[in-house]
């Protein structure tokens, strides 16, 4: 256990509500609580009660005590709801600043969870993505990782490295008793390696959503199409080639899962400062986006072509045509023709990135984890390289203990203060 003071912050989200609810954790958190509500506290029962600063009250509240080790931080720790009223709370987190306690940094309860070994940093991390996560897929894959699937997996890769490292340094230590040749095999622990790192990907899309760029050459009508999609003028529409300057971006929610539309400058060659950071924008959010649209306009003599692959290719002011054109969606800003349609196709792919997540067990949830595991992944395909080269098994067995370095480093078996800041600094206060 880690010795610590006691921390105190407003766990729910700001603004008014119906409840609102100040959370102590630490030593002297029964302490503090107790010189504002007058109860015998027992642990894990819920009393209601009055909040006290001095001989006034505060405000009628629910209470529940909690005794370490079995809390979540690890530590004493006490819940207080309020009515959800933002001068009520910062009153009631001011008066225990004033018992006593410190206001909590971010992500300071779940920091203390980890630190007292609630939990390792790969759960951590997860917690931050299930209050994060804008789709229901998404809650569902951060749920797994923070009840330690992704944790399993990487102790069992970390069990097998050990091993392997074990039999390799034996050798070193005695020679003589080894007359055959060394072979390391290593194939299936690349193979779960690699198997894990490819569900970062889609579920980064899950967590954070979904991101379609739609992009084309000017005037084709890429704000129209932006505006028609979510039914109402987000993006300023003018027969004017070069309208749109910065991205625009809008949210829509479809089947639980946010989709973020990015409508960018029209890609052309141009003079213009203002225009050519507009492009480069519209560059930069093809290449961020999961989802392309290239739109094309009916009535333009050429159809010009997209230098990027591009996932979904529409053909606007259908209206205007004669004909309608093969193996592209046609449809209509103006008119609402195909619009549905196009919906529908951005949906299909959408759903389809992030579906695939349903059935795999241990998912990466957080870049930090992505990093750590491809470096570990790095270390162990050089250990495979080093035994076709015929290298002595010493260095094999370097690039071994490396990979499971950092493979400690993701769980938090080994972590530095700085690491940790970094980790804590993106969840919110009171988490
Ligand atoms: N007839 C017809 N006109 C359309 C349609 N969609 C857009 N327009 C017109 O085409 C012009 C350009 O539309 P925008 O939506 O501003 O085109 P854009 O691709 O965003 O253009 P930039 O921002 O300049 O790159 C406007 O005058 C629109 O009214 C359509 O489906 N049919
Ligand atoms: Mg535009």
């Amino acid at each position: 256990m880690v010795r610590a003071d006691t921390i105190v912050a407003i766990s729910t989200a700001p603004g008014r509500a119906a409840i609102g609810v100040v959370r102590l954790t630490g030593p002297e958190s029964w302490t503090v609580a107790l010189k504002h509500i007058r109860i015998h506290p027992k642990p894990r029962v819920v009393r209601y009660t009055k909040f006290m600063i001095e001989k006034e009250i505060l405000d009628d509240v629910i209470v529940v005590f909690y005794k370490s080790p079995d809390t979540y931080t690890g530590e004493d720790m006490v819940e207080i709801s309020f009515h959800g009223n933002p001068l009520i709370l910062s009153k009631a987190v001011r008066s225990m600043i004033n018992s006593g306690a410190r206001l909590a940094e971010r992500g300071e309860f779940t920091k203390r969870a980890f630190l007292n070994g609630k939990m390792d940093l790969t759960m951590a991390e997860a917690v931050e993505k299930i209050v994060d996560s804008t789709s229901e897929v998404g809650i569902k894959i951060a749920r797994k990782t923070m009840d330690g699937s992704l944790s399993k997996l990487v102790k069992s890769l970390r069990r097998d490295l050990l091993n392997l490292s074990a039999s390799i340094e034996v050798r070193i230590d005695y020679p003589d008793e080894f007359d055959d040749k060394f072979n390391l095999d290593l194939s299936s622990i690349t193979k779960k390696l690699k198997q894990v790192l490819s569900t970062y990907d889609p579920a980064k899309t899950a967590i954070e959503g979904v991101k379609v760029a739609l992009l084309g050459a000017p005037n084709v009508g890429k704000s129209s199409i932006l505006n028609a999609l979510i039914g109402h003028e987000r993006a300023i529409v003018t027969p004017i080639p070069g309208t749109t300057r910065d991205t625009v971006e809008a949210e829509i929610f479809v089947n639980g899962l946010r989709v973020k539309l990015i409508d960018t400058a029209g890609i052309r060659e141009t003079q213009n400062e203002v225009e050519k950071i507009g492009v480069n924008r519209a560059l930069k959010a093809a290449q961020e986006a999961d989802i392309k649209v290239h739109i094309m306009d009916a009535t333009a003599s050429e159809k010009n072509s997209m230098k990027i692959p591009v996932d979904i290719r529409v053909v606007n002011k259908i209206d205007l045509a004669k004909k309608r054109f093969k193996g592209v969606l046609n449809v209509s800003a103006k008119t609402g023709r195909g619009i549905e349609e196009l919906r529908e196709r951005i949906m299909k792919l959408a759903t389809s990135v992030t579906e695939s997540m349903n059935a795999v067990d241990a998912v990466v949830v957080a870049e930090r984890q992505y990093d750590l595991l491809k470096k570990s992944l790095n270390e162990i395909e050089e250990a495979e390289r080093a035994q076709k080269n015929g290298y002595p098994i010493d260095v094999i067995d370097i690039n071994i203990r490396k990979a499971i370095e950092f493979l400690d480093s993701l769980t938090g078996e080994r972590y530095s203060d700085d690491i940790l800041d970094i980790i804590f600094s993106n969840f919110c206060v009171g988490k």
